[in-house]
């Protein structure tokens, strides 16, 4: 039997998650073909690793999970890699940087096969077609390059019914990775976190994130009862006490959110979700409460911007307001759940002049959250254009100079990784000065409001840090806060933006 290699790509330094996404791949080809796999989180040499298993004989597929920045240059380095030594060797990537930049990474010359959207179909079914030698053309989700070198799309299947699926195989991958060891981390929620996904894709629009693209408004969900299955396997069998879902938007159904609550209450578990703001504003305050009852700690939320008209630009599904923002953070407080707000700013507009005073309009108003709600987790974003073909905002974005790297080893020149950071966006009309602003505010209001996701801060520096940055942020002075620096740089202050919520 042949055998297939994943590979879950370095995404962060520390903290590390199940990696879900080959997991479920792995899921998919379980029984049928045997795999192994690799995670770039926990193996100090992942290349080495993978060439001495393929050294071994019989495998003869890598699979790869991609997301732009850092886990984009582990997945080069591995690819190049494996085609220099085994040029007979099939890759093929998925996930979200390939789905959405299919043409640098088939041209790359590396890559065989991009995987476009959910793989627990396509991927066996590409395995199987190439196995057999029979055609892999007419295999939904799949994207690769003609005889003519010409970048060719299937059609997109149908969102699977999520309670389909088969159970991840944790017990198979602990015998690569002790899941206890690497993967329960120590969190704001919990001694032990595991990260689990509970639903794919989302049902909205908005004009800048990467999810609309790769799922088209579409969303499925687990039930409340699989999802609650799911977790209590993991809370008895690997000893979690917390969990992280990984769901772009797991609140989208009320109904479906106090089932899971009714059923979860009782292990006595915190959680943390991503939720739409207008949506979360129409849950009932019994809703709330039974999520807090039942252990949701925190939330994380795309409020973007303050600004009505960004927030159109946007596309935010039309209904969410500045208004909206603030009375919601105030809300939250009533049922003790810390909501965590995310901002995109440096959005275009006609002249630099407006871009600034849209930047300035959403530092004042993320003063205004922190006024009604001071717990409120502020984490903020510079706009990095996602290619949404069709979208306003993205003609805008193309009108304006504004063009993606053509190839794979442009994609992590430290310039573009920066970008894929969302820190320091090659955008033509975001200047340096205006990205040095958003960046000192930041520091300042860290600074005052230290992130209470930062386990390793205590009290104490926590103090410290205010007193320091108090009077800057009282008197709207940010430029160079050299000192507030230090105290970060010494106390390694963790960023959820950069280093993962
Ligand atoms: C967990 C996570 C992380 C973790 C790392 C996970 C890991 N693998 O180790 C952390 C927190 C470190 C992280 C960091 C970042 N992340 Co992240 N992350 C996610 C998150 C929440 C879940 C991913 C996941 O596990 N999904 C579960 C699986 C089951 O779903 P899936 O990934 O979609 O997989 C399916 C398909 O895509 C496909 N597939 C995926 N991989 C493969 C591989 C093969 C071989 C095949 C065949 C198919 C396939 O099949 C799967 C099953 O159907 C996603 C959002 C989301 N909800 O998906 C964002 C997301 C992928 N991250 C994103 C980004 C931008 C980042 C960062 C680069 C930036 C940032 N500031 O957040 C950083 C990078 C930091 C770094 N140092 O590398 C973006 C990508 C956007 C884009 N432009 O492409 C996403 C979509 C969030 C968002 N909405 O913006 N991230
Ligand atoms: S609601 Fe969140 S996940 Fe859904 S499209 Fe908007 S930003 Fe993306």
């Amino acid at each position: 039997m042949s055998k297939i290699l994943l590979f879950n790509p370095k995404s962060a330094n520390a903290k590390h998650r199940i990696p879900n996404a080959i997991l479920s791949i792995a899921a998919s080809i379980e029984g049928r073909y045997d795999w192994v796999i690799v995670d770039g989180n926990c193996d100090l040499d992942p290349v080495a690793t993978i060439l001495s298993y393929i050294g071994q004989g019989d495998l003869k597929y890598v699979g790869i999970t991609v997301m732009p920045g850092p886990q984009l240059k582990g997945a080069i380095a591995a690819s190049k890699a494996v085609k220099e030594q085994y040029p007979e060797v099939t890759i093929i990537w998925g996930g979200y940087f390939p789905t959405n930049h299919p043409g640098p990474t088939l041209n790359s010359g590396y890559v065989d096969f991009v995987i476009n959207g959910p793989g627990d179909y396509a991927f066996p079914r590409l395995i199987d077609a190439l196995e057999s030698n029979a055609p892999y053309e007419l295999i939904k989700n799949l994207i690769y390059l003609d005889p003519a070198g010409k970048v060719k799309k299937t059609p997109k299947e149908d969102l699977i019914e999520q309670d389909t699926l088969p159970a991840l195989p944790y017990d198979k991958l602990n015998g690569f990775y002790n899941i206890r060891k690497h993967y329960l981390g120590k969190t704001y929620l919990g001694e032990k976190t595991m990260a689990y996904h509970s639903s794919i894709g989302c049902p909205f629009t908005c004009s800048f994130c990467a999810v609309v693209p790769t799922y088209e408004a579409r969303w499925k969900a687990k039930s409340a009862q699989r999802t609650y299955n799911d977790i209590k396997y993991i809370k008895d069998n690997w000893g979690a006490d917390a969990i992280e879902f990984h769901d772009n938007n797991f609140f989208v159904s009320e109904k479906r959110t106090v089932e899971f609550c009714k059923l979860i209450g009782k292990e006595k578990m915190k959680w943390w979700g991503m939720a739409r703001i207008d949506t979360m504003s129409r849950f009932k305050d019994e809703s709330l409460a039974a999520m807090r009852d039942a252990g949701c700690t925190m939330i994380f939320f795309g409020a973007e911007s303050g600004n009505d008209a960004v927030l159109q630009q946007l596309d935010k599904g039309g209904t969410q307001t500045g208004k909206q923002i603030i009375e919601f953070a105030e809300r939250l407080k009533q049922f003790d759940i810390i909501p965590e707000y995310s901002f995109v700013l440096g959005t275009p507009a006609p002249t630099p002049e407006q871009v600034q005073a849209q930047i300035d309009f959403d530092l004042h108003f993320i003063k205004k959250v922190k006024a009604v709600n001071p717990n409120t987790e502020i984490v903020m974003y510079t706009y990095s254009p996602v290619p949404m073909e069709g979208s306003e905002m993205y003609k805008q974005v193309l009108a304006s100079g504004f063009s993606f790297p053509k190839t794979l080893e442009d994609w992590i020149s430290p310039a573009w990784e920066n970008f894929d950071l969302r820190k320091n966006p090659l955008t033509p009309w975001l200047k340096p000065e205006m990205i040095d602003r958003i960046r000192n505010f930041e520091t300042v209001l860290n600074g005052v409001y230290p992130t209470a996701t930062d386990i390793r801060l205590n009290t104490l520096k926590k103090r410290a840090l205010k007193l320091v940055a108090g009077l800057r942020y009282k008197v709207n002075l940010y430029n160079y806060p050299y000192e507030i620096k230090l105290l970060h740089k010494v106390w390694r202050y963790r960023q959820p933006e950069i280093q993962g919520f």
